[in-house]
């Protein structure tokens, strides 16, 4: 089927044919409806075919070595941070610190920055709708250096309340941490607006892209972010690999995080000095087939225009917001906010997500249920967790469909 809407075109059943896990049948005869992107989307054959190529015929330890195969891994390794650097539209390679995921760039920043930039009775703000990823590690952070921690409320809409916002910025905020887009509720998040009001105060920002990079074109330099993090698994590239940017100024600030191989300059026995960036926060051999196979993930998104793939993308997830609130009464969607992307929660009744869950798994449907690592926001909403759709480029209409019978079925059976 090639969507159309308005004057895109947007060729899904192309993009679902480079994905080979969609065609698989379930539990005899179901086949499988992944709606569990926001937590891994799934991989199209580029990424696999360019890390099983790595391993098979190009693999050696990059950076140090004078032969053949490490200056070409190091050379393709290389070449993705690049590819990075353009996807983000960053200003230099080295403001690109390859990680191993969202989590362990926010934990790199929260690690070093108060050694730097904090002292007690300075103020961090962090927001009621973050993943534990961009919470626990502040939290951590805060109790080692005496900052207080601050939080944004979150409206009944699912949206940030700004004005409370603006009303916590005063000259002892040195840092605000917030994501782009919330797993949980599907937020899309005014990072921008946000932004701006904080360096009016002098404080740096941390954005946690992990759920917006797979479905918006972003553009750091516009955003001005200070730094922005994100995993490639979730935008279609292999595990255990991501990304921080940082403004390379603010980098150079900031201590080593890890010490060892690679991020050194000299060692003698008592005392080192360290590498440049980005090496300098890349210490020990790194995930190279991630990183390379998160270069090959960057080629497939750029193989589609990102503007259509989101368009196709939010038609999938109005269409089943739509059709859950037609066909159940009972039914409660948890965030409306006005701008939101990838993911949709609800409560059917009161039927335990869990139980919805199971049900719409032995119908080959994936779902995620639970409080989705987001338990401040759980109990802002006064609940234990949702039953969670999410999205990526190659769902369709039709697999919602499949989602709203499940439900149906659900909801004779359970209530
Ligand atoms: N931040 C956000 C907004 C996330 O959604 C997640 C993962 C993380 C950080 C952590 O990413 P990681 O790659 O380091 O694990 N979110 C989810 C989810 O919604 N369901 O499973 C993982």
């Amino acid at each position: 089927m090639i969507a159309k809407t308005s004057n895109i075109t947007f060729d899904v059943e192309a993009v679902r044919s480079e994905f080979p896990v969609l065609d698989r049948v379930i539990y005899e005869n179901k086949p499988l409806v992944y709606f569990d992107s926001a937590a891994s989307s799934q991989k199209p054959r580029i990424v696999a075919n360019t890390v099983r190529d790595y391993y098979l015929n190009e693999h050696a330890n990059i950076h140090r070595g004078v032969h053949f195969l490490s200056q070409e891994a190091t050379n393709k390794y290389e070449e993705a941070r690049k590819k990075v650097r353009d996807f983000i539209n960053a200003a230099y390679d080295e403001e690109i610190i390859f990680t191993s995921g969202t989590t362990d760039g926010i934990n790199l920043i929260a690690a070093t920055f108060d050694k730097v930039h904090i002292k007690k009775g300075d103020e961090v703000i962090v927001t009621g709708m973050e993943h534990h990823s961009n919470l626990v590690p502040w939290q951590m952070m805060c109790e080692r250096s005496g900052a207080v921690l601050k939080f944004v409320p979150v409206s009944d809409e699912g949206e940030l309340i700004l004005e409370e916002y603006e009303a916590l910025l005063n000259d002892k905020t040195k840092l605000v941490a917030v994501s782009h887009v919330s797993n949980t509720l599907g937020t899309i998040n005014p990072v921008a607006e946000m932004i701006k009001s904080a360096h009016g105060v002098g404080a740096q920002v941390l954005v946690d892209g992990a759920q917006s990079v797979p479905h918006m074109k972003i553009d750091v330099r516009d955003l001005d972010c200070d730094y922005y993090v994100f995993s490639g698994h979730k935008m279609y590239g292999p595990t255990g690999v991501g990304i921080l940017y940082g403004k390379k100024e603010l980098l150079n600030e900031l201590p080593p995080y890890k010490g060892g191989g690679e991020m050194i300059k000299t060692v003698t026995l008592e005392k080192s000095t360290y590498n440049e960036l980005p090496h300098k926060f890349e210490a020990g051999t790194p995930n190279i087939a991630g990183g390379i196979g998160l270069g090959a993930a960057i080629d497939f998104m750029l193989r589609e225009d990102l503007t259509d793939a989101a368009e196709h993308e939010n038609r999938v997830l109005e269409y089943c917001e739509n059709r859950l609130q037609e066909e159940f009464s009972d039914i409660k969607i948890i965030g409306q906010a006005k701008e939101k992307t990838g993911a949709v929660s609800f409560l059917l009744g009161d039927i335990h997500p869990y139980d919805v869950g199971v049900l719409l798994d032995r119908l080959g449907i994936a779902v995620r249920t639970g409080h989705h690592c987001t338990q401040p926001l759980m109990n802002r909403f006064d609940i234990t967790g949702t039953v969670r759709a999410s999205f990526g480029m190659y769902n369709t209409t039709q697999e919602v469909d499949a989602l709203i019978e499940g439900l149906k079925r659900a909801e004779k059976m359970l209530s």
